[in-house]
């Protein structure tokens, strides 16, 4: 008796085993699942923890989404949960590189997505080029795919809370690999605040490319976006504004995604309210 007890324990325990590979083997591929697996990062640090599940990716496309940075930490905290749960109620499969200045020149945006484009353009189809503060709140900005016309301006001057003029393409701009390489990406040669995105504008329309934008949003340029650019703690420092003004009287032709000079000194994975981000810590030069 007790040797057929053990016998049938081992085969409870067999089938409980079996059972448990199969249903495993059966699960749904979720954007979560596949974005730190195809990061190329993912296997440097394990994540404590991972993004929440998505069900219904809309669509085979994948996003990377690029965020400029330099000490805006507290943004980032937002910024990390608000987007994730944007992009995923929306399905849109997505993973987010936090293109961290660590040199001590002035900032340099358009650099630091050049950088962060060469780094994941290999497995992301779209770039998203993000500013940490500003969140939507419109669930009808969709993240799609842009069109074979030229890039989706997510953060359009009529629904901005602070630019209006129509060549505005700075805040959130959504670009195809393709395009982006076709333009060379952005000029090296924006060090400190502006300007850097009109260059852009010029370059996206000497490629005979296009811009369009969320098409029935209802709201305005105080409900659409939350700006989380506090004017008192964080003062926009126009003093490291340099040469702007003079390098966009003509187009830079010669500087962009062929000649950006870096070094990547660190990645790493950084989990932010169950999130996992990958934080590329880059020298300019
Ligand atoms: C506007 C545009 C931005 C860009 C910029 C001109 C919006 C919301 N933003 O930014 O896309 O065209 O004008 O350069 O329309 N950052 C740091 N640390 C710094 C400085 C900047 O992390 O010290 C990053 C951060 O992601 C920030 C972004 O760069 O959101 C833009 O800088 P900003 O917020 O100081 O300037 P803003 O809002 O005028």
């Amino acid at each position: 008796a007790i040797i057929s007890n053990i016998n049938w324990i081992f085969v409870c325990g067999l089938s409980f085993c079996l059972g448990g590979i199969v249903v495993l083997s059966f699960m749904p591929l979720t954007s979560d699942c596949v974005c730190p697996l195809k990061n190329p990062l993912s296997r440097l640090e394990t994540p404590k923890s991972t993004t929440p599940r998505i069900l219904t990716p809309q669509s085979h496309h994948k996003m990377a989404v690029l965020v400029p940075f330099r000490d805006r930490f507290e943004e980032l905290l937002q910024f990390v949960p608000h987007l994730t749960k944007f992009l995923n109620n929306q399905g849109i499969q997505h993973h987010i590189f936090v293109l961290n200045q660590v040199d001590r020149y002035r900032f340099n945006r358009a650099s630091l997505i050049n950088v962060g484009f060469r780094f994941t353009s290999e497995v992301y189809d779209y770039i998203a080029m993000h500013d940490v503060d500003l969140l939507p709140l419109n669930e009808n900005l969709l993240y799609e795919y842009p069109s074979s016309l030229g890039p989706l301006h997510i953060a359009g001057p009529k629904f901005h809370p602070k630019y209006h003029y129509d060549n505005f393409v700075g805040g959130i701009l959504l670009v195809r690999c393709e395009h982006f390489k076709q333009m060379n990406g952005m000029s090296n040669q924006y060090w400190g605040w502006g300007l850097e995105d009109d260059e852009f504008f010029v370059r996206i329309r000497d490629a005979g490319l296009q811009v369009s934008r969320p098409q029935n949003i209802r709201t305005g340029i105080n409900d659409t976006f939350r700006h989380i650019h506090n004017r008192h703690h964080r003062k926009r420092d126009t003093q490291k504004c340099f040469n702007q003004k003079e390098m966009t009287r003509k187009r830079d032709h010669n500087t962009g995604l062929d000649n950006v000079n870096y070094k990547i000194l660190k990645v790493h994975e950084m989990v932010i309210d169950g999130t996992s981000v990958t934080v590329l810590n880059i020298l300019l030069d």
